[in-house]
């Protein structure tokens, strides 16, 4: 009999997905480009010129994936939509095609008993607003707000759980400055303003949203745990360019209404004159919030380093001095990410310490671990390294919690195999099985788990 880590009552326990990870359907019912079909139509960029054309082709199947979902025993279901669904130019015309296909999938989860929690972006902008600026350029946070409210006039009645944006560091950082997420820039202070913008279009998404009346508005945040490599004192004013780098550039508009007084050290001439900021933005950026999501997969060690651009007209903003390096001796992960259960506690610990009474209650809306999943012939998957990667990492959330830390749910990334964007199909964080050639799911040792931990909660 396996040992569960037990929940107060009410925790909601729940899976997640993403729109361009799992829909496909790409061309249908009226959807534009997204940035992120030109990013992995454009040859080398994505993984074995992988893309989401197809994907888990979930736009056809989802009746068979909210099944899958009933069966888990979930109370709660994240999912992703699709902007270029809804709003296929980005402005203007609507879509009622689109609208009408995230009211049949949210009408067949509230059938199943579980409750819809919504993201209104993850990542995949509409082309149209990349080619007028994309997240560089204040426009596209109001065009957000529009959509969201558009989506939220339609859905507000049947979602209580609402996510503005999923992890702004890798839209405006991995996008417009390392370059390995759409839209591809390698930039300095359009990365910066891209931050910017995105936290704009939250704070006039969450207006939206209030309008509506939804019942939970919040964001989701992917915030490091950064480490120091050594105890000297470069690594450690390295750690606190990486904090601010990951970490601060968002919560400290969101949660205590300011810029982050070390972001100097961390951009130096980048961020001077900030033309892009305007009175008023802390502010709209600060609105409180009902819950805070965050995603968490793995701590950082980081070591200072020289700039990795000589000339300084061609550095981007990540190029900000650090350098990651590999922690030894712990396993690591099919990303090759160290596993370090304990540091979620430590975490969330040292969030509730820096912001104490600002820190809404929080929501895990993604945590899990890409395997080398070996399928055995009838395509069942004995991962027991991701069960083991769930237990711990569940286990030390409940540390969190008995910590004093209001932790209200926990969503596993992810329901299913999917794109994992510039990688492609090769790494799979399903806890349920995708045979990309069938489209076949098939339930991984780790959904059984979880639907057994999830069941003990009730006993
Ligand atoms: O697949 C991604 C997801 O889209 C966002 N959070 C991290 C996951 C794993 O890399």
């Amino acid at each position: 009999m396996t040992d569960f880590p037990r929940f107060p009552p009410g925790f909601v326990f729940g899976a997640a997905t993403a729109s361009y990870q799992i829909e496909g359907a790409a061309h249908e019912d009226g959807r534009g480009p997204s940035i992120w079909d030109t990013y992995s139509h454009t040859p080398g960029l994505v993984a074995n010129g992988d893309t989401g054309d197809i994907a888990c082709d979930h736009y056809h199947r989802y009746p068979e994936d909210v099944a899958l979902l009933r069966e888990l025993g979930v109370d709660s279901y994240r999912f992703s939509i699709a902007w270029p669904r809804i709003v296929p130019a980005g402005s203007g015309a609507v879509n009622p095609k689109g609208l009408d296909f995230y009211a049949r999938l949210v009408d067949e989860l509230l059938a199943a008993g579980i409750e819809p929690a919504v993201t209104l972006y993850h990542w995949d902008l509409p082309q149209a607003l990349e080619d007028r600026g994309g997240w560089r350029v204040r426009e596209t946070a109001e065009r957000f707000a529009e959509y969201t409210a558009v989506v939220a006039e339609h859905l507000a009645d049947r979602v209580p759980r609402w996510i503005t944006l999923n992890e702004p560091w890798c839209s405006a950082f991995l996008g417009y400055s390392v370059g390995r997420h759409a839209p591809g820039a390698r930039e300095g202070r359009g990365a910066l303003a891209a931050a910017h913008h995105l936290l704009v279009g939250h704070g006039l998404a969450v207006q939206a949203l209030r309008a509506a009346g939804v019942r939970e508005a919040g964001i989701t945040l992917n915030l490091d745990r950064n480490l120091p490599a050594t105890g000297s004192a470069a690594d450690r004013a390295a750690v606190v360019r990486a904090d601010t780098q990951h970490n601060l550039v968002w919560t400290e508009p969101l949660l205590a209404g300011r810029y982050p007084d070390t972001e100097e050290e961390t951009w130096g001439e980048l961020i001077s004159g900030q033309d892009f900021r305007r009175d008023g933005d802390p502010a709209l950026i600060g609105q409180p919030l009902d819950f805070l999501g965050i995603n968490y997969y793995r701590p950082t060690v980081v070591a200072d380093a020289p700039y990795r651009e000589a000339d300084p007209a061609r550095r981007t903003a990540t190029d900000n001095r650090y350098a990651e390096v590999r922690l030894e001796g712990v396993r690591h992960t099919a990303m090759e990410w160290p596993v370090v259960p304990d540091s979620l506690t430590d975490l969330l610990v040292a969030l509730k310490e820096r912001y104490g009474e600002a820190l809404p209650p929080i929501h895990i809306t993604e945590n899990g671990s890409a395997e080398h999943d070996e399928p055995s012939a009838d395509g069942t998957v004995h991962d027991r390294d991701r069960v083991a990667y769930l237990r711990d990492h569940l286990t030390a959330l409940k540390s969190a919690l008995d910590a004093g830390v209001d932790v209200r749910g926990y969503y596993v990334w992810s329901l299913l195999d999917n794109f994992e964007w510039a990688l492609g199909y090769g790494k799979r964080f399903g806890i349920v099985r995708v045979d990309y050639d069938t489209l076949r799911r098939t339930p991984k040792d780790s959904y059984h788990w979880y639907r057994a931990l999830i069941a003990a909660q009730r006993r």
